[in-house]
């Protein structure tokens, strides 16, 4: 049996009543693991470079095994940059390469640079023109239901590439779950955590990294999913927030031994 464990916090009272978004997140995890799981997200909520949570929401239901969706892992890969400009102009290609337009690559930047405080979740940004498509201004589209299918396996495999912090373990999760609903191109990221300056571009081919997708200090993030513009809004919404997804891990074994026959 699985249970979705999950927590929001922000500063300044609950965040229906205006407080200031600090951190979320969502685990799918068996019964033995739920303690932990939840006092690790309160230790997190308490312990947040965007500041110090004072309303923090824990919510743990069972969820159903027989309605998992399982995808594919994204393969992971790191592009060096120098800088957030050489940043920025290497995740806009990547954008390109995967089917956005120009235009609609450069308005996601714009709209992403251009925010004065982060989101709680992603705009959904036509790939044809770049005209924002959901109605949900600062709220945003809130990815949800999903984990890792096999955590340590998952573990060993971000430990062999050097990527051990949760930033990695949870937007890879994410954006395996986002390529994976009909519809969607590609995803442009760069976190709200004060320092976390490594951002991502996603596509069907894998998850990008890079270094600096923005400056130090900024406490402004986002997420922007470019789709298809004539996508039904409502099925892409319903499976992003409601499907539970779990992500299976990439197969490292054969990378390990390259020359076995
Ligand atoms: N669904 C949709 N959007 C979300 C979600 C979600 N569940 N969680 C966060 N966002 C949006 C929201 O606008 C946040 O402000 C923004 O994304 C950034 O969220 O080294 O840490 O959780 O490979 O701060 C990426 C690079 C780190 C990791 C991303 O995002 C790496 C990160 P954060
Ligand atoms: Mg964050």
């Amino acid at each position: 049996m699985l249970y979705s464990v999950k927590m929001r916090s922000a500063q300044g009272g609950a965040h229906e009543q205006g407080g200031r978004h600090i951190s979320g997140a969502e685990r799918m995890v068996p019964t033995e693991s739920i303690e932990q799981v939840a006092l690790s997200m309160i230790e997190r909520a308490f312990h947040h470079s965007r500041g110090c949570a004072d309303f923090i929401n824990l919510k743990i239901e069972e969820v159903s095994e027989q309605n998992f969706v399982y995808v594919n892992q994204l393969p992971i890969d790191t592009v060096v940059t120098q800088d957030v400009p050489q940043g920025r102009k290497l995740a806009k290609e990547t954008l390109i390469a995967a089917g956005v337009t120009e235009k609609a690559a450069q308005s996601g930047l714009d709209q992403l640079t251009n925010l004065t405080d982060s989101m709680r979740g992603a705009m959904l940004i036509s790939a044809a023109d770049g005209q924002r498509l959901d109605p949900f201004t600062q709220r945003g589209v809130r990815v949800s239901s999903m984990d890792i299918a096999d955590s340590k396996h998952y573990e060993s495999l971000l430990i062999q590439l050097g990527l051990t912090d949760v930033h990695v373990r949870e937007a890879v999760v994410l954006a395996s779950k986002v390529q994976s609903a009909p519809g969607v191109i590609a995803e442009l990221c760069w976190s709200d955590d004060l320092n976390y300056t490594t951002g991502y571009v996603a596509n069907h081919l894998g998850y990008f990294r890079f270094p600096h997708l923005k400056q130090p200090d900024s406490p402004v993030g986002g997420r922007a999913f470019f789709v298809e513009p004539d996508i039904d809004l409502e099925k892409l919404i319903n499976y992003l927030e409601n499907t539970p997804v779990l992500v299976v891990p990439q197969n490292f074994a054969e990378k390990e031994e390259p020359c076995k026959s």
